[in-house]
């Protein structure tokens, strides 16, 4: 259920500021001690203790200043904590221009999102962005302005009220590891502020940046090779890790940490309910290194976590490190350690292998993913997509892929499973299948490659890459299902599905990027387009055509994601901390896993089941029943209780036949049996 605020609570103003102190108190006793173990970590003691203290007066003011409907979303969220991982939260992101013109816009949006079910909503960089090109608003001038075009603080302000009045929780993206070059602290170190200046990593000559460079990998190679930048006006190389005009945080100051606390609590206190940590990977550096996920970077999150704890407690940390699965787990805390970091974070390398599982029919780079995601630590979520506005990075799963063929190293089985060849082959053949390949029913491009012996990413909207051509659905249908399939396992897998914007209908690659000078080097635009308005009324018969006219991709897609969503919401055995349990089908092209609420209660098992191959598959019962006991979800001797369930199925063709004892599962389509 949505949380209701009163738009008027009856605090007493007399004790409002009493209160407050009071509150503090209690909460700095019980997180101030993990806020300085954090900085003393980073920064030393001498260092530490005087940011503390400015930190503590921040954190002070910042809770006074926090509105009383607001300490109340605190209250009971904290009541609550696991809030965020039930099975019907859902989370959808979107350019606030692309989606609906301006902040306002979005506002006349919410009844589309609330009929999809959404919970929670990513709006891109609204922030006032560097002008010209800004890398789609992540070259942030001013954390304190909103984006002239997309409205004011007011806009945005009203906006969080209603889609809190909504149930939905407004996330805004908080970019830490830089800001542009126009932002104001930018500007002050161009004009030769020492205290600016150490604001930023600023190198007199080239002799430490190689040297740094000799170990760090690159975003952009074309578009903007090398991690540093010759900044005429400073006669300086400046450390900008992504575009030249995005210069890097120096987070070794303690300013910077400071002030980026401040930004996050500010916004917070506008109503954001959530952030997107940008970039959390690459926030310290270390010589010799990749500069990415060291441990500092580890504390400055744990940090912030620690401010949240004690100032806004209903707010939401999701990290976005988009890194192997192995070195995922930290950016979520651990529990038996009593660390809390983030509370979510994407899962990149699960989102990567459900489209390599999809262009080799085949199921073992998902099964390794699964392997290696550990369980989730208490009140903590997976975000799972399909797509996104960034490429699809496939060199996250290389160490994953790797492993799998030293596990298979019998060489006969890695023979039947085809997994001989290496981990750079398979994921360059994944890319090309998606990007270039003649005989592929996708419709990709390649993104840039950040080295010789790296993979190409890959771009364009999901329904372009499961092969959608046209608005009609005759000629579509396989290109549906891979879609819906894919959305199916983002669904089921355990966590937060993301729909990204256009996907619930199924809308395909926009070329327009090509003809803007801004946008044109950077193809990940081909999978930014505009709202289809026209499809959303096609898809809800809103424009007057009856419902047997020539049925669309956008209805198909619309209607039967709808579906799919309000099913799982009523399947707890599909909320993020239900265990998972992978059922062997000695078929590779099928994959099959138990997720289990209840030790107590099998009865609520959903049983899910994905065919990744253009043939229909059939699993014979016994063989189920095997898996099921292998995979220690009965024991040896009882049955597993497939025949008295029912199934959700997006396809008519996939069914269980009690006669024949069997399940047949029509080309790339799911099904989910539940009691
Ligand atoms: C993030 O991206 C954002 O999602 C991108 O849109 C920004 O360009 C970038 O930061 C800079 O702010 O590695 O973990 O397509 O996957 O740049 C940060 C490449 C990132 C992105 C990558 C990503």
């Amino acid at each position: 259920m949505p949380i209701m605020i009163a738009a008027h609570s009856n605090v007493d103003s007399s004790n409002f500021a009493l209160d407050r102190t009071a509150l503090f108190d209690q909460r700095w006793s019980a997180h101030g001690a993990t806020l300085e173990q954090c900085l003393q970590r980073i920064y030393g003691e001498s260092q530490s203790s005087t940011l503390l203290a400015n930190m503590k007066g921040a954190l002070q003011q910042a809770l006074l200043e926090r509105a009383d409907e607001l300490i109340e979303l605190d209250r009971q969220r904290a009541a609550n904590g696991n809030w965020f991982c039930q099975q019907d939260m859902l989370a959808y992101c979107a350019y606030v221009d692309r989606f609906a013109g301006n902040l306002n816009g979005v506002r006349d949006r919410i009844p589309h999102l609330q009929e999809l079910g959404v919970r929670y909503l990513h709006l891109l960089p609204f922030l006032r962005a560097r002008a010209g090109e800004n890398d789609g608003g992540f070259a942030v001038s001013s954390f304190e302005e909103v984006q002239t075009e997309l409205g004011t603080v007011d806009d945005l302000r009203q906006l969080c009220v209603d889609l809190r009045a909504a149930g939905i929780s407004l996330c805004s993206d908080l970019v830490l590891n830089h800001v542009a070059d126009d932002h104001a602290w930018a500007l002050a170190a161009q004009q030769g502020d020492p205290d600016y200046q150490a604001f930023f990593h600023i190198f007199e000559n080239r002799e430490i940046p190689d040297r740094y460079e000799q170990s760090l990998g690159q975003i952009f190679p074309q578009a903007a090779p090398g991690n540093f930048t010759w900044v005429p006006g400073l006669q300086r190389w400046v450390w900008t890790t992504f575009y030249p005009f995005q210069w890097d945080l120096n987070y070794a100051n303690p300013q910077v940490l400071l002030q980026m606390v401040k930004a996050m609590l500010q916004l917070a206190n506008w109503g954001i309910e959530a952030f997107r940590l940008d970039s959390t990977a690459f926030l310290w550096k270390r010589l010799g290194t990749n500069c990415m996920n060291q441990e500092e970077a580890h504390w400055i999150l744990q940090a912030m976590r620690a401010v949240v704890q004690m100032v806004c407690p209903a707010v939401l940390l999701k990290a976005e490190a988009i890194v192997p699965t192995a070195d995922l787990p930290p950016y979520l805390g651990d529990s038996a350690k009593q660390i809390k970091e983030c509370h979510i974070a994407y899962h990149s390398s699960l989102m990567a292998a459900s489209w390599v599982a999809l262009a080799e029919q085949r199921n073992d780079a998902l099964l390794a993913v699964f392997e290696n995601t550990p369980s989730l630590p208490e009140q903590t979520t997976w975000l799972n997509y399909v797509r996104c506005h960034d490429d699809i990075g496939w060199n996250v799963l290389r160490a994953e892929l790797n492993r799998n063929v030293d596990r298979n190293a019998d060489e006969t089985k890695a023979d039947q499973l085809g997994v001989k060849t290496s981990a750079l082959q398979r994921l360059q053949a994944a890319s090309n299948f998606y990007s270039e390949e003649e005989n592929s029913f996708a419709d990709g491009r390649r993104f840039q490659a950040s080295d010789p012996t790296a993979v190409h990413g890959t771009v364009g909207m999901a329904a372009s890459l499961c092969g959608v051509h046209g608005l009609e659905l005759r000629g579509n249908e396989m290109a549906v299902r891979r879609l819906l399939m894919l959305y199916s396992l983002a669904f089921s897998f355990g966590g937060m599905p993301l729909l990204y914007m256009g996907d619930e209908l199924g809308q395909t690659n926009e070329l327009d990027y090509q003809n803007d000078p801004q946008r044109r080097h950077d193809a990940r635009w081909l999978q930014r387009p505009f709202f289809d308005v026209q499809a959303v009324r096609r898809a809800r018969h809103d424009d007057g055509q009856s419902a047997d006219a020539n049925i669309t991709v956008s209805e198909e897609i619309f209607q039967n994601l709808r579906r799919l969503i309000q099913q799982r919401r009523a399947l707890p055995a599909l909320a993020a901390h239900a265990s998972r349990h992978v059922v062997n089908l000695n078929n590779p092209a099928v994959l099959g896993f138990v997720r289990r609420r209840s030790e107590a209660d099998h009865h609520q098992d959903v049983f899910c089941l994905f065919n990744f191959s253009e043939n229909e598959q059939i699993i014979a019962a016994e063989l189920a029943q095997q898996g099921m006991r292998s995979a220690g979800l009965v024991n040896s001797s009882s049955e597993y209780d497939l025949q008295q369930r029912r199934h959700h199925s997006l396809d008519p063709d996939s069914a269980w036949y009690d006669a024949e004892r069997q399940i047949k599962i029509a080309p790339y389509s799911a099904i989910w049996f539940y009691a």
